[in-house]
């Protein structure tokens, strides 16, 4: 009975807006696809901007992700702030085979991100993709570390095809995210304008938040 609605019809406590940024090729789209689909092959270039909504739950909290995926060869202009624009949680990804995708993460991603993210608290996790990839490795694990420790980023090592580390990423985020009470409190206010219109959904409140009347 419960699950006869559909996605839109499934209640969750918050809404988070997530980004995917990095060089073209790094694996961005092949992450996503790997967390949302469970599959992994092989996929074109990204043309433009994407997105996708996974739902899950971290810490006891139901947790609706709306992951934005975007070209990296890509600069588009004015459309940049409004990728940015309220993101509360950010990946920035580089490839372990590849040295200038990283070196690219600082020179160009962090500034940006730095210019147009409108969240201040807002979280990044740093991602070196492609770990199977075993012998063409150029980037190591400890150089990963210490930029994400420089950048006061999370850090992890995964890979798309293998599937290791995806779920993880996805997780670590979301809680680092749940930590930090004016993300939750933005990613809650999502939450009222769907409830409003979903009004069925929500039988109990959540009381105590700035946000209950
Ligand atoms: N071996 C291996 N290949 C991967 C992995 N992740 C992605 N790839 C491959 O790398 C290539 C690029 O992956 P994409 O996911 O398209 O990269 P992207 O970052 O989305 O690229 P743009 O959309 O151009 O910005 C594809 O051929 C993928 O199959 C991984 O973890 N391991
Ligand atoms: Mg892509």
């Amino acid at each position: 009975m419960g699950s006869a609605s559909g996605v839109e019809n499934i209640s969750y406590d918050y809404s988070f807006k997530i980004l995917l940024i990095g060089d073209s090729g790094v694996g961005k789209s092949s992450l996503l696809l790997s967390f949302i689909s469970n599959s992994v092959h092989d996929i074109s270039p990204t043309i433009g901007v994407d997105f996708k909504v996974k739902l899950l739950t971290v810490g006891g909290k139901r947790l609706k992700l709306t992951i934005w995926d975007t070209a990296g060869q890509e600069r588009f202009g004015t459309v940049i702030s409004s990728y940015y624009r309220g993101a509360h949680g950010i990946i920035l990804v580089y490839d372990v085979t590849r040295r200038e995708t990283f070196t690219n993460l600082v020179n160009m991603w962090a500034k940006e991100v730095e210019l147009y993210s409108t969240n201040h608290e807002c979280i990044k996790i740093l991602v070196g993709n492609k770990v199977d990839k075993d012998g063409e490795r150029v980037v190591n694990k400890e150089e990963g570390m210490a930029l994400a420790q420089e950048h006061k980023c999370l850090f992890l090592e995964c890979s798309a095809k293998t599937r290791e580390n995806v779920q993880q990423c996805f997780n670590d985020l979301s809680l680092k995210i749940l930590e930090v009470p004016s993300l939750r409190e933005k990613g809650s206010g999502m939450v009222k304008k769907h409830t409003m219109r979903q009004k069925h959904i929500y039988g109990t409140t959540q009381n105590g938040g700035c946000c209950s009347q």
